[in-house]
C-alpha cells in the first residue's frame, strides 16, 4: 500500500532499532514515504546511519532539540534538499533520571521540571515553528508521542506525567493555530514498549507484565503498531483528524477493572 506515496517526512527520535521512532520509520517506508531522520548527538550517528539504510532515507542530520541553532540548521538542510515537507514526527522525551525514581514530592526539583518540559514539550512547539514555512498549505501534519501518565498517576513517572499533560495540550493549541494552513497536529498515546528510554526505569519488566494482564487484548503493543497508526495519521486518510490523542495501547486506558478470576 502507498498511503504515504509522495510524502516527505522528518522523523526525530531514532536512537536504536527498538525506538518507537524506528517502528514509525519502518512503517512509513513500507507505505511509500520519503524519510529524513535526525539524531540527538554524534554518539548515535553510526547506529542511526546503519538503520537508515533499511528505509528509503535520503537525509540524515544531527539535531539536539534543546538547541535552537541545531533546529534551524536541520530545516535548512531539508529546505536545500527537498524545498518543502509534508510531515514531522516528534518521538523525543527526557527527564533527568533522579526525577523518575521515588515519591513525586521528594523527587521533584525546579531544574528537573524545567529540563523535562524543555526537551519533552517545548521541542515539539519549536519543531512546529521551524517547519512552518516548509509545511504551510500542503496537507501536512505534525505528530508526537504521549503516554497515559499524562492523565493518571503511576509509580515513578512523576514529572514526565506533567510534561505529557502539557504536550497533549500543546497538540490542541498547535492544531488550532495551524489549522488554517492545512497543517494537522495529533498525538499517539502508546502503551509501554521496551526502548532505550524505558531500559533505565525501575521495575519496567513488572510494568510490562502488569499492563499486558490488564489490557482487553491481553498483550502489550509493538513499536510497529504505533508506526502503522502514525502512518495513518500522517496520511491523507486522516485528513479530517486534528488535535486528537489516539490510543495505541491494546485498550488499557478504557478499563476501570479487568477480569476478576485471578483475584482472591
Ligand atoms: P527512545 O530512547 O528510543 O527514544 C527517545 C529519543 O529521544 C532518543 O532517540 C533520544 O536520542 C531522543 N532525545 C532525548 N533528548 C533529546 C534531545 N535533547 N535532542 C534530540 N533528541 C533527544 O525511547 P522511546 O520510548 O522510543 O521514546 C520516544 C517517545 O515515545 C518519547 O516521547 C516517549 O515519552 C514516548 N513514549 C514511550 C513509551 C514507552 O513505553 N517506551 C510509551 C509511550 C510514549
Ligand atoms: O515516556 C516514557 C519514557 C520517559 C523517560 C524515561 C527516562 C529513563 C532514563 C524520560 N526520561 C528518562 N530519563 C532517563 O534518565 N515512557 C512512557 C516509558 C516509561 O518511562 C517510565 C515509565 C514508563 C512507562 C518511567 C517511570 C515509570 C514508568
Amino acid at each position: 500500500m502507498t498511503i504515504l506515496q509522495g510524502k516527505k517526512i522528518l522523523i526525530v527520535g531514532v536512537a536504536n532499532k527498538n525506538s518507537i521512532a524506528a517502528g514509525i520509520a519502518e512503517s512509513m517506508n513500507d507505505f511509500g514515504a520519503e524519510i529524513a531522520l535526525s539524531y540527538q548527538s554524534e554518539k548515535l550517528k553510526s547506529r542511526v546511519e546503519a538503520l537508515a539504510e533499511n528505509w528509503n532515507c535520503s537525509l540524515l542530520t544531527e539535531c539536539d532539540v534543546s538547541d535552537d541553532s541545531a533546529i534551524k540548521e536541520t530545516f535548512k538542510n531539508i529546505k536545500d534538499k527537498w524545498g518543502h515537507l509534508d510531515g514531522v514526527v516528534h518521538a523525543v522525551g527526557f527527564a533527568p533520571g533522579n526525577e523518575l525514581d521515588g515519591n513525586f514530592v521528594d523527587a521533584s526539583t525546579r531544574e528537573g521540571f524545567a529540563i523535562a518540559h524543555d526537551i519533552s514539550v517545548f521541542s515539539f512547539i519549536a519543531l512546529a515553528k521551524a517547519s512552518r514555512e516548509l509545511m504551510t498549505d500542503r496537507s501536512s501534519s505534525l505528530l508526537t508521542l504521549s503516554y497515559l501518565g499524562a492523565l493518571r498517576t503511576l509509580p515513578n513517572y512523576n514529572v514526565m506525567g506533567l510534561a505529557k499533560a502539557s504536550l497533549e495540550s500543546s497538540v490542541r493549541y498547535l492544531a488550532n493555530s495551524l489549522g488554517k494552513e492545512n497543517t494537522r497536529v495529533n498525538a499517539i498515546s502508546a502503551g509501554p514498549v521496551r526502548t532505550l528510554a524505558a531500559s533505565g526505569v525501575k521495575n519496567f519488566r513488572k510494568m510490562l507484565s502488569y499492563n499486558a494482564d490488564r489490557t482487553p487484548l491481553k498483550r502489550n503493543i509493538t513499536a510497529r503498531e504505533v508506526g502503522d497508526t502514525a502512518s495513518f495519521l500522517c496520511s491523507d486518510l486522516a485528513s479530517g483528524i486534528t488535535g486528537e490523542i489516539t490510543y495505541v495501547d491494546a485498550g488499557f486506558n478504557i478499563t476501570a477493572m479487568g477480569d476478576l478470576e485471578e483475584i482472591s
